[in-house]
């Protein structure tokens, strides 16, 4: 333990692009996070008594990192460490030793993430992501992907083995990754048994369904379990925090799937980072479910002939009826709607640390445009 330092190693930091950022608190917290990428990485590269790296294999390993793991926005990551930050009463009273379990737990989270979204963009048949060719897009790795996938879920034990082994919460973090990982896939699941190839069964697509899909595969994930880390790192034990907290984290995570619906197709490839594939790929996507909750004869049938077809001027027509039925207006509204919501509900916790933590992760993600 403790074997790398922290904030001091200036001259390792990989390099940064917003040189602005740097100065100020949130630069030198994502600069600290990614000095621990770096000894991640360093660690998994090296070889163990389970595998010993050719010259060619670390470096294929370490490319497909670079490539998949880090390029991201990093919010459920950092929010690890900044929950934890909030949770214990400020900066001044983490130990190095937290700030670097909070980092590493953080990087678990995008480890997770990064194996879902290279499996994702397979299944989604997707072209970018983080503004580069999807991993599997890359010629010489096609289908090589899958089992990348594969080794980047498998990292995350390696990563939890060498960092948690002996704490007294380390079964419950194998405990409660095992269990979200679970809960995502058979969210995934129903993301695609609700869209099956050459099917458009538009009668399925009603709003009890998208909830439940979301809620699986993106909300526990992406927040329930930053916090649920976070408040074990905290040294939290009573299990109606747990419970409070993910019932406010799921329906945040309800929230940003919305949103990430909605920037599939209002978002700017250049700004989102990726190409939208929800209307070709035929998806339970909140704008479709909207559209038919208020399309007349004409629109429902304009929707049926045209969603789920590649073809772009089937994408335009769909698009050209989202436009007709105002769903960017919708759309604003259940984003304020939401966000009083979320806040009356955070409000009534009476854990005043724990109202920090999901009010400032709710800023993160209040009007994202990517
Ligand atoms: C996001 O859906 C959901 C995931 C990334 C979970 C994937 C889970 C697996 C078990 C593979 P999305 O397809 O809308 O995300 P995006 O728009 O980023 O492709
Ligand atoms: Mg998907
Ligand atoms: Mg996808
Ligand atoms: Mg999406």
């Amino acid at each position: 333990g403790g074997a790398f330092n922290v904030g001091t190693q200036r001259n390792q930091s990989p390099p940064l692009c917003d040189v602005d950022s740097i100065f100020s608190g949130r630069g030198r917290r994502k600069a600290q996070f990614l000095e621990v990428y770096q000894q991640l990485k360093k660690e998994l590269l090296s070889d163990s008594d389970l595998f010993q790296y050719t010259t060619e294999s670390r470096s294929w390993v370490e490319e497909m990192l670079d490539y998949t793991v880090p390029g991201g926005k990093l919010n459920r990551g950092i929010s690890v460490i900044d929950s934890l930050s909030l949770l214990k009463g400020g900066d001044e009273e983490l130990s190095d030793e937290d700030v670097i379990r909070a980092c590493a737990l953080g990087w678990c989270i995008e480890w997770l993430q990064a194996y879902f979204l290279v499996e994702d963009d397979i299944m989604d048949n997707s072209v970018t992501r983080r503004g580069q060719p999807c991993w599997y897009r890359v010629p010489k790795v096609g289908l090589i992907a899958i089992n990348d996938g594969i080794v980047l879920r498998t990292h995350i034990s390696r990563i939890l083995k060498t960092h948690f082994r002996k704490l007294p919460i380390y079964t419950q973090l194998l405990e409660i990754f095992n269990e979200v990982e679970y809960q995502t896939a058979s969210g995934q699941m129903l993301d695609l048994i609700t869209t099956p190839a050459g099917e458009v069964d538009l009668s399925k697509y009603v709003l009890p369904t998208y909830l439940r899909i979301v809620k699986y595969k993106t909300a526990y994930y992406s927040f329930y379990l930053p916090v649920a880390c976070a408040l074990l790192l905290a040294g939290e034990k009573d299990e109606d925090k747990f419970e409070a907290a993910k019932e406010i984290l799921v329906q945040m995570g309800t929230y940003f799937q919305v949103q990430d619906d909605f920037l599939d197709c209002y978002g700017a490839p250049e700004v989102i980072g990726k190409i939208g594939t929800d209307i070709e790929d035929t998806k339970c996507s909140w704008l479709i479910v909207q559209a038919l909750t208020r399309a007349d004869d004409i629109q429902k049938k304009l929707l049926k002939d045209n969603y789920g077809k590649a073809d772009h001027s089937c994408v335009e027509k769909v698009k050209k009826v989202y436009n007709e039925l105002q769903l960017q207006k919708v759309f604003e509204d259940y984003e304020s709607e939401s966000h009083s919501q979320l806040v009356s509900e955070i409000e009534k916790q009476d854990d005043q640390r724990l109202q920090a933590v999901l009010k400032s992760f709710l800023a993160k993600i209040y009007k994202r445009q990517k």
